[in-house]
C-alpha cells in the first residue's frame, strides 16, 4: 500500500507535524511505487494540476483511491475517489489506523528503508548556498514548536523536499492556490495568534518585493518574526515553466535590493549571507534576538529542484513532451 499524501509526518514516527510533498516529490513516489500500489491514500492532498502531471489521465486506474481531504468540494473534483473521508488528517488517520488495528491486530513497525528528504546528498554548486542544504539547516535548527511557512515558488519545493521537523513543530505552504507573499504578510496573524512560537518564512526574493514592507508592521508591534529569503534574483519556478514549455525564458531575471540594508532601514535586523556556515550563525543570532529579521541568503541559481513532468520519469517527461512539440500541440 503506498501513502501518498498532500502532508506527511516528519522525524517522529506517529507524530502529528506535517511536510509537505511537493509534486515532484509525488512524481519520484510514482515512479518509485505506484506501478505496484494496489492502493492510494491521498490525504489532503487536491489532486490538483501540478500534483498530477497536468491531470493525467489513468492516474489511478487498476487501483483503489482513499481519498481524504478536509473540503468536500475536493472529493471527486479531478479523480473519482473509491472512498472518500472529508475531514482534517490527523483525526482521519486516527481512526484509519484504530479500525485496521481490530482488523488486523498487532502488527510489527512498518521498516522505513530510507528518509531521503533529510538524507539525500547536496552536491556544493558555485554560486552561493545550496536551497536544500539552507532548508536541511532551517529544520535542524528550528526550537521546539517552531512553524515555518514557503511562500509560492521554487523555495517552497526545497522546503517541501528537505525540511525536517519534529513532532510539535508545523509547516504550511500557500495551497493549491498558491498566492505569493500570502505568508510573507500571514506571519504577522500567525505570530500574534501563536505568540510563543518561532515563526519563520521561508519565502522567494519575488515574494518578499511583493509585500515586505509589511516589515514595518512587525517593527511597529515588536513581532520577532524571521524571514529568509531564498535570493536567487529571478522567479526561479517561473522560469522553470517556461523552460518546459518553450525550451526558452525571459522576463524573470532581476536585480534585488540589498534587503538586509533595507530592513535595517526599518528598524528590523537585517543580515546578509553567502555560505551555509554564515546562515547558520545568522539564523542562531536571528533566534536568539526575538527581534524581526531578515536573513538575505544568497542562494545559488544553478540547484534545481527535483521536477518531473511525467510520473515515469524525468527522460520520459522530456520525450513526451518532445513528441507533443512534434504533434504541434501542448501537454
Ligand atoms: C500573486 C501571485 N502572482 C503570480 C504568481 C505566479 N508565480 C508563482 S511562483 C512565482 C515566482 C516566485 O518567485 P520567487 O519568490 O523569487 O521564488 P523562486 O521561484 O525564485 O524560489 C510567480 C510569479 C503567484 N503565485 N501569485
Ligand atoms: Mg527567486
Amino acid at each position: 500500500m503506498l501513502v501518498k499524501s498532500g502532508m506527511s509526518s516528519a522525524r517522529v514516527p506517529g507524530s502529528a507535524c506535517m511536510r509537505s510533498m511537493e509534486a515532484s516529490e509525488i512524481a519520484r513516489l510514482i515512479k518509485e511505487s505506484i506501478p505496484d500500489a494496489e492502493v492510494v491514500i491521498a490525504i489532503g492532498n487536491s489532486l490538483n494540476q501540478h500534483a498530477t502531471f497536468g491531470y493525467r489521465e489513468g492516474l489511478f486506474a487498476n487501483r483503489t483511491l482513499i481519498h481524504i481531504n478536509i473540503s468536500e468540494m475536493e472529493i471527486d473534483k479531478a479523480y473519482k475517489a473509491d472512498y472518500a473521508l472529508v475531514s482534517d488528517a490527523k483525526p482521519a488517520l486516527i481512526a484509519l489506523i484504530d479500525a485496521l488495528q481490530q482488523k488486523v491486530g498487532p502488527r510489527p513497525p512498518a521498516r522505513v528503508d530510507h528518509r531521503d528528504y533529510e538524507a539525500r546528498l547536496l552536491l556544493p554548486l558555485p554560486g552561493g548556498i545550496h536551497p536544500g542544504k539552507m532548508a536541511q539547516m532551517m529544520g535542524r535548527m528550528l526550537p521546539p514548536h517552531g512553524i515555518v511557512l514557503a511562500d509560492a515558488g521554487a523555495h517552497l519545493a526545497w522546503l517541501g523536499y528537505f525540511l525536517e521537523l519534529a513532532d510539535g513543530q508545523n509547516f504550511r505552504k500557500p495551497g493549491t492556490f498558491g498566492p505569493m507573499a500570502g505568508h510573507v504578510n500571514g506571519a504577522i496573524g500567525l505570530k500574534l495568534a501563536h505568540p510563543d512560537r518561532a515563526v519563520v518564512v521561508g519565502c522567494g526574493d519575488g515574494c518578499y518585493s511583493l509585500s515586505g514592507f509589511e516589515l514595518m508592521t512587525a517593527v511597529e508591534h515588536s513581532l520577532p518574526i524571521i524571514w529568509i529569503i531564498f535570493n536567487d534574483g529571478e522567479f526561479k519556478l517561473i522560469k522553470l515553466y517556461q523552460m518546459s514549455a518553450f525550451m526558452e525564458t525571459g522576463l524573470v531575471e532581476f536585480q534585488n535590493p540589498d534587503f538586509a540594508a533595507y530592513a535595517r532601514a526599518c528598524y528590523a535586523d537585517g543580515y546578509t549571507v553567502e555560505t551555509l556556515e554564515e546562515f547558520e550563525r545568522a539564523f542562531a543570532a536571528a533566534l536568539a534576538s526575538k527581534r524581526p529579521s531578515v536573513i538575505d541568503a544568497k542562494i545559488t541559481r544553478l540547484a534545481l529542484p527535483h521536477y518531473s513532468p511525467s510520473p515515469e520519469g524525468t527522460i520520459a517527461g522530456i520525450l513526451e513532451m518532445i513528441e507533443a512539440r512534434f504533434r504541434g500541440g501542448g501537454l
